[in-house]
């Protein structure tokens, strides 16, 4: 049996472009993140999760990766790597790297030999085909699926050259791989077990789901007002996607130890992920599931649905209930592509930023699972207070923008509305250090504004005042180091129709644990089982202890019981 060790590990992602720059380029670099470990350490986390650092044309910031096996200049060389990888094994923490192979940048070697002519020995190494039927490549429709981009347009490009059309599911910048070309395959693994052998300790797998196709590739359902197919059924959870992971554990994974493997799968359901993360069956650790993060998202992506604590209650319990047994779940609010939590489930306003951001981290930590940090969320980061589309740098943003206000005729204000409730560069501002200019992260002109509010909301405050958001993200994680009830006790949702109390048990043996968190910025009794009284209060986010069950604005609790 492996060691399940990351069960009761919290992992911390650093989004390396807007972390620390060192060198006043404006990006963050990996002398940055050097210089600020210890800010990981004390906030006791076991892992750091690093998005993409390999060289890249930086088209989805480093998501398009040329070299899988060298280091992006801006952001330093394989030896400053080494050195920041043994900063961390240092410190007790391990490293996990991106693992973008769902596609590759249009810059790779491997594209480039590819688009170089229909008989080039890679060219199946991408998805080539020819014009739709009948149809000349190029013309309006000739596509040969009507699949659309995630970053808006056609997932198709023409390529002069050949006549051709390539697949691209993101940016055109983002050629697909064919991974049905065992080619692909090999090199990949290859690729993994360098990295591995240098020391790093695990992957994050981007959209790993996507990476096997139903062949032949079939045109996705039409929905009305938009210009493109939603191809998702040819390509989620595709029909070799169990035998591709697994032939990877094979070759990569089995034999090593303490590793940890996390897929990220848009549209992954809890009976699939039940089966890609049984232990048995050698495929990955965990995943990172979408449910809560499109819980405010309808069939029209261009209007905002309110938040209902019901339903997102209803979607943590059914994860919860679905991996008890068998499998296990990856916990997060945050990362790189979600808006911050507390503009979108707290409340960033003044009087409730700490105490809400603080609720936010008890009832996600508290869970089953395993808790992922996103860079400031630690300091109660907030959106940014974006006004006009220039202020964005996303190609998500841009591209989507484009497609909904030029092609579809949207009004800029209603698509500019849910950019700036929704878009990823919310989260992709810098990191905020210190008061000084562009909150200490750079010398020289950040690639991205830093967020106005740094003067208050930045990490030296947060590590000079005993009540903090930071200090509190470190009780949470000595918590699940200390209390098995956290790590594997059994979940059980309590209150599921309640509209502002989020509460649940954790019971392991003779520990049961309450966790109450009010989602609401009023006073609210919860009604809970007389057992309770005289149960121990582990933790709570504000100076005062609740009376009578009844909870202030926002706050949080943790009980500790015996059973007899
Ligand atoms: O994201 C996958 C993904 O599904 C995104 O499209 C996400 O749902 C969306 O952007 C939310 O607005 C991964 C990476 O995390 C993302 O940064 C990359 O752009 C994308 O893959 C392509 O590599």
């Amino acid at each position: 049996m492996t060691d399940l060790w990351w069960k009761s590990a919290v992992v911390y992602q650093i989004y390396p472009r807007s972390f620390a720059d060192a060198d006043g380029d404006g990006m963050g670099d990996l002398r940055g993140i050097i210089d600020h470990l210890d800010h990981l350490a004390g906030l006791g986390v076991d892992v750091i999760w690093l998005s993409p650092i390999y060289p890249s044309p930086q088209d989805d910031n480093g998501y398009d990766i040329s070299d899988y096996q060298d280091i992006e200049p801006v952001f330093g060389t394989l030896e400053i790597f080494d050195e920041l990888l043994a900063g961390v094994h240092a410190r007790g923490m391990k490293l996990i790297m991106d693992l973008v192979v769902n596609h590759s940048s249009d810059e790779h070697k491997w594209f480039l030999e590819s688009r170089a002519g229909k008989d080039s020995p890679k060219r199946d190494w991408y998805w080539w085909q020819p014009a739709r039927e009948g149809l000349e490549p190029g013309t309006p429709g000739a596509e040969p699926t009507n699949w659309g981009s995630v970053f808006g347009g056609s997932a198709w490009e023409l390529d002069e050259k050949t006549g051709e059309y390539y697949l691209h599911l993101f940016s055109k910048k983002q050629p697909d791989l064919n991974w049905e070309n065992p080619e692909v395959r090999s090199a990949v693994y290859e690729m993994m077990n360098w990295w591995l052998d240098r020391g790093i300790d695990g992957f994050r797998m981007d959209v790993i789901n996507m990476i096997s196709k139903v062949v032949p590739l079939p045109d996705g359902r039409l929905t009305a007002g938009s210009l493109y197919g939603d191809g998702s059924a040819g390509f989620i959870n595709g029909p070799r996607i169990h035998e591709f992971l697994q032939e990877m554990h094979r070759e990569v994974f089995a034999g090593r130890d303490a590793m940890l493997t996390v897929g990220e799968m848009p549209g992954v359901t809890v009976d699939e992920a039940k089966l890609f993360t049984d232990p048995a069956r050698g495929e990955v650790d965990m995943v990172f599931q979408f449910d809560h993060v499109w819980a405010d998202r309808g069939d029209d992506p261009w209007l905002l649905m309110p938040l209902q604590l019901t339903n997102l209650k209803a979607i943590f319990n059914r994860w919860q209930a679905g991996l008890a047994e068998v499998g296990w779940n990856s916990l997060y609010w945050n990362n790189h592509d979600q808006p911050r939590a507390v503009s979108r489930y707290g409340d960033d306003s003044a009087a409730y930023r700490v105490a809400s951001a603080k609720m936010l981290g008890t009832v996600l930590h508290l869970h089953r699972g395993t808790p992922y940090i996103y860079q400031g969320e630690e300091l109660g980061m907030t959106n940014y207070p974006f006004r006009t589309i220039d202020e964005f740098r996303d190609i998500e943003a841009l591209g989507q923008y484009a497609q909904a206000v030029d092609l579809e005729g949207r009004s800029p204000d209603e698509v500019l509305t849910v950019l700036r409730a929704r878009g990823r560069d919310n989260a992709r501002t810098p990191m905020q250090w210190n008061a000084t200019a562009h909150a200490g992260f750079t010398t020289g002109t950040p690639w991205l504004a830093a967020n106005p509010n740094y003067p208050e909301i930045n990490a030296e405050a947060a590590r000079a005042d005993p009540d903090s958001v930071y200090h509190y993200y470190r009780k949470l994680a000595d918590l699940r180091h200390t209390e098995p009830a956290v790590v594997d006790g059994d979940f059980t949702m309590l209150l599921p129709n309640h509209e502002q109390l989020y509460a649940y048990t954790r019971r392991l043996d003779n520990t049961e644990l309450l966790v109450i968190g009010n989602f609401s910025g009023d006073s609210v009794r919860a009604e809970v089982d007389e057992a309770w009284s005289g149960a121990d209060l582990l933790l709570t986010n504000l100076p005062e202890a609740p009376e009578d069950w009844t909870l202030a604005p926002w706050q949080a609790v943790i009980y500790k019981r015996s059973l007899g």
